[in-house]
């Protein structure tokens, strides 16, 4: 994947049309595109198929299952041409491995606190040791939130070089400049782009920010 514009496109669109459309308007400023369920369960794995012979794909499966299933989902996504998956900490250590055993080039990015308000439950009690068990896995990255940016420099320090990814951006009130520099290699953006008057323009100005605060 690369690292230029350090954005990250969330595709979370269910119009299969409309979504080939922002991909076109925003290609240029966007590094990749990060599909999730709404975008498959409405377009299919075809789609992402297309999408991954335009641009680096990241399939936010948040896998968490047992070893197992994991590496078969891990395995259709690396089958479908994706650059990455998005795997959960919470499954456990085996779990993880499974993921980074079956994704080969592919990267893993496990998710670590997550940017909702409810993540202050659960995640936010364990979000170092799961980015810990993302170190020992072997995984390219982890996900932490732009929505608490003492968090992702707090989780740097845990995890060294590993790459983090950091969604929360816009609507869900994070900043793209205070993200990165935070420590976070890429902003993940959905709403604030797609949801645009002027998607273009809207990711071009987001990239402008993160280079402003490199
Ligand atoms: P917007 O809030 O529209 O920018 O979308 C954010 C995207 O990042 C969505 O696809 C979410 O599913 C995803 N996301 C979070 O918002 N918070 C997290 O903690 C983790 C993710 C993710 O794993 O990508």
């Amino acid at each position: 994947m690369k690292l230029e514009s350090r954005l990250i496109l969330a595709l979370d669109i269910t119009d299969c049309d409309e979504a080939m459309e922002i991909i076109g308007q925003t290609s240029e400023f966007i590094d990749a595109v990060k599909v999730n369920y709404p975008f498959v369960l409405a377009c299919g794995m075809e789609a992402v198929r297309e999408l991954a012979g335009m641009v680096d794909v990241i399939c936010d499966f948040k896998v968490a299952d047992i070893p197992n299933t994991n590496r078969l989902i891990v395995e259709q996504v690396r089958i479908a041409g994706a650059s990455g998956v998005i795997c959960q900490a919470f499954p456990g250590k085996d779990s993880v491995e499974a993921c980074v055993s079956a994704a080969g080039n592919m990267d893993v990015f496990v998710v670590t606190e997550m940017s909702h308000p409810g993540a202050d439950r659960y995640l936010m009690q364990v979000a170092e040791d799961m980015a810990k068990l993302a170190v020992e896995t072997g995984a390219t990255g982890i996900i932490a939130p732009a929505t608490r940016p003492e968090k992702v420099k707090q989780l740097r320090q845990l995890v060294g070089d590993l790459k983090i990814l950091s969604p929360g951006v816009g609507v869900q009130g994070g900043s793209a400049s205070d993200t990165i520099r935070a420590g976070a290699d890429y902003v993940i953006v959905g709403r604030a782009i797609y949801q645009a008057d002027d998607p273009r323009e809207a990711a071009k100005q987001i990239a402008q920010e993160i280079k402003g605060a490199l």
